[in-house]
């Protein structure tokens, strides 16, 4: 199984991205963001409770977004992999991640980590804004307050992967295509290490 966190603050890039990954190396694709948004049109309990801190700016509470992972990686028993977008996003939402994947006796081999500065994030924001129905992308003021919880809470998951010397910065500002191929290159890199790793212990 080779598991990739594709991780950056709100609006840079990792849904645009997540795109092109998953059709190139066959990951599941898991964004928090997404299931959340389907539980609010669906009008579950989750749902709207999710809604009133989403409208905020705000990050869905923990234990709300780790159950909902934990019963997303459960109905998919046959996945090669994960491609984890939005998630996680405290270090709790990291420590839940790492107890699932061990359950199943396997790891987060990479996190990819998009770099781009806070006014082209508002600016790509607003732009979505214009056209998404997202009613978090059409207030600037929410927008504001949603990078600042990144910075507050977020920014802690690259610190706790960095421990473990999976995190690779990627700038995330360029086009679409040129930033897909370096993260592409850095995905490429690590399944070969993995190919060479694994036929080394089989000699
Ligand atoms: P998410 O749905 O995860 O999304 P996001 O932060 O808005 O942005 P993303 O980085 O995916 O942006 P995109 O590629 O689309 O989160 C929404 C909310 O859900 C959070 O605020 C939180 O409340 C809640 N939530 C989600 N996960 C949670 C969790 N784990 N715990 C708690 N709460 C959680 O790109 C944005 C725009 O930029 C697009 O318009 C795109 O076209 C454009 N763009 C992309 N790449 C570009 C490029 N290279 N150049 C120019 N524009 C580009």
């Amino acid at each position: 199984m080779f598991n990739l966190i594709l991780f950056g603050p709100p609006g840079s890039g990792k849904g645009t991205q997540s795109e092109n990954i998953i059709e190139s190396f066959g990951l599941q694709h898991l964004s928090t963001g997404n299931l959340l948004r389907t539980e609010m049109g669906n009008q579950t309990e989750l749902g709207m409770e999710a809604k009133r801190y989403m409208d905020a700016g705000q990050l869905v509470p923990d234990a709300v977004v780790i159950g909902m992972v934990g019963n997303f990686m459960d109905a998919k028993p046959d996945a090669k992999g994960f491609l984890f977008d939005g998630f996680p996003r405290t270090t709790a939402q990291c420590i839940a991640l790492d107890a699932l994947l061990k359950e199943k006796n396997n790891e987060i081999n990479l996190v990819l980590a998009l770099e781009v500065s806070e006014e082209e994030l508002v600016k790509r924001l607003l732009g979505r804004g214009l056209t998404s129905g997202r009613s978090d992308d059409t207030n600037e003021n929410i927008i504001r307050a949603r990078i600042k919880e990144y910075h507050d809470k977020t920014t802690a998951v690259a610190t706790y992967y960095a421990q473990f010397n999976k995190v690779v910065g990627i700038t995330g500002e360029g086009t679409v295509e040129t930033i897909y191929a370096d993260l592409k290159k850095e995905i490429d890199g690590l399944l070969a290490s993995q190919v060479e790793m694994d036929a080394a212990s089989n000699e």
